[in-house]
């Protein structure tokens, strides 16, 4: 059987990065649908080597489509507004966006992680925040063995994650031209600032990698504190993740748990300085993890770097293999 796919969001960072990923995995479509907003009705784009016409997104323009499945990467007003009527029209929504990541009859989903939580979807699937996937890959096969008590996140991450504004704040902040999407110059910059301010302190984009760990990971016992920065690197987040345990670990035993997940690739050999960047880790699939160290302040401590595309493995792959599993599942 061939199912009909929908791309909502075609022409943005990780609408673009949708159809790359598409077309390496090859699923069993019969028809892609191209959907953005009606600045982009009308543009032609080549894909898989066939024209498509983009449209723009309508209800009218969804029904009679006998959509299966829609990848959304267009913004959280768009999905909390569309999500439900392509779930209305019988489609399984695959959302990019925050806005129903949290509600609790929505699966939030990382293939590696909680593959399971798809089954129980009631027409959304909600992809988490690209710092989030990367972390809980890392993080899975270390909480089966050792259990986790506390998290402490420390973020490095890519203007491409504030879509293709971020990405022109850079490119053009380097000539000098004043940013438009952050509130400050990025170029030569730090900015401990992603998404917007919460009355505790915290950005939105921090309590994001708090709240979407624990139900990902299925343990809202887990302690965690996170601090988020944009850095002047185009594509690719790294993170500082250091982890307390219940239990004791052995690292040699613990380094071979990761090497042997799913979706990791181990990259730590400081003699020879070998271990993740993320002009390493771009326009790749894998989650990169090295300078694993213990944690000498603390029983039983580890310190992880684990860098990811943030485009790939953050968004559009971990969302098309939200779909491949789904088509697996229904195949069954
Ligand atoms: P468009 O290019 O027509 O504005 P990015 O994250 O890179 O900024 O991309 C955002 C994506 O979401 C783009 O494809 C954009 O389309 C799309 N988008 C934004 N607003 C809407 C909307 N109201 N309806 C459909 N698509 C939208
Ligand atoms: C960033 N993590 O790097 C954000 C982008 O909730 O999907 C993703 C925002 C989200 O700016």
């Amino acid at each position: 059987k061939k199912y009909n796919l929908a791309i909502v969001g075609v022409t943005g960072m990780v609408g673009r990065k949708f159809l790359q990923v598409l077309e390496e995995r090859q699923l069993p479509v019969e028809n892609y649908y191209m959907f953005a907003s009606a600045r982009s009705a009308g543009k032609q784009l080549e894909f898989m080597g066939n024209t498509y016409i983009v449209e723009e997104l309508t209800e009218a323009n969804i029904i009679n489509k006998k959509i299966d499945i829609a990848l959304f990467s267009a913004g959280s007003g768009t999905s909390l507004e569309f999500a439900p009527k392509f779930a209305a029209h019988g489609a399984v929504v695959i959302d990019n966006s925050a806005a129903w990541r949290m509600d609790d009859s929505v699966p939030l989903v990382v293939p590696e992680v909680n593959p399971h939580d798809i089954s129980w979807h009631h027409g959304i699937i909600a992809n988490p925040n690209c710092s989030t996937i990367q972390a809980v890959v890392a993080l899975k096969p270390l909480h089966d063995l050792y259990k986790i008590k506390r998290i402490v996140y420390s973020t490095y991450q890519a203007v491409s994650g504030a879509g293709m504004g971020g990405y022109n704040d850079l490119k053009n902040g380097i000539n000098g031209e004043p940013p438009k999407k952050f509130p400050y110059p990025i170029a030569g910059n730090c900015i401990p600032h992603i998404d917007v301010f919460l009355p505790n302190g915290y950005t939105k984009e921090e309590m994001k990698m708090v709240n979407e760990t624990r139900k990902i990971l299925g343990d809202n016992s887990l302690k965690i504190t996170a601090t988020t920065v944009r850095v002047p690197v185009y594509y690719g987040h790294s993170e500082s993740i250091n982890v307390e345990f219940y239990n004791e670990f052995d690292l040699d035993e613990l380094r071979d748990a990761l090497s042997h997940a799913p979706g990791i690739v181990i990259m730590d050999d400081p003699a020879n300085n070998i271990y993740p960047m993320p002009i390493l880790a771009e326009d790749k699939d894998e989650v990169f993890v090295g300078r694993i160290r213990r944690d000498e302040s603390v029983e039983n401590g580890v310190n992880l770097w684990v860098v990811a595309d943030n485009i790939r493995k953050g968004a559009a792959t971990n969302a098309v293999q939200i779909a491949q599993e789904l088509i697996k599942m229904w195949e069954k």
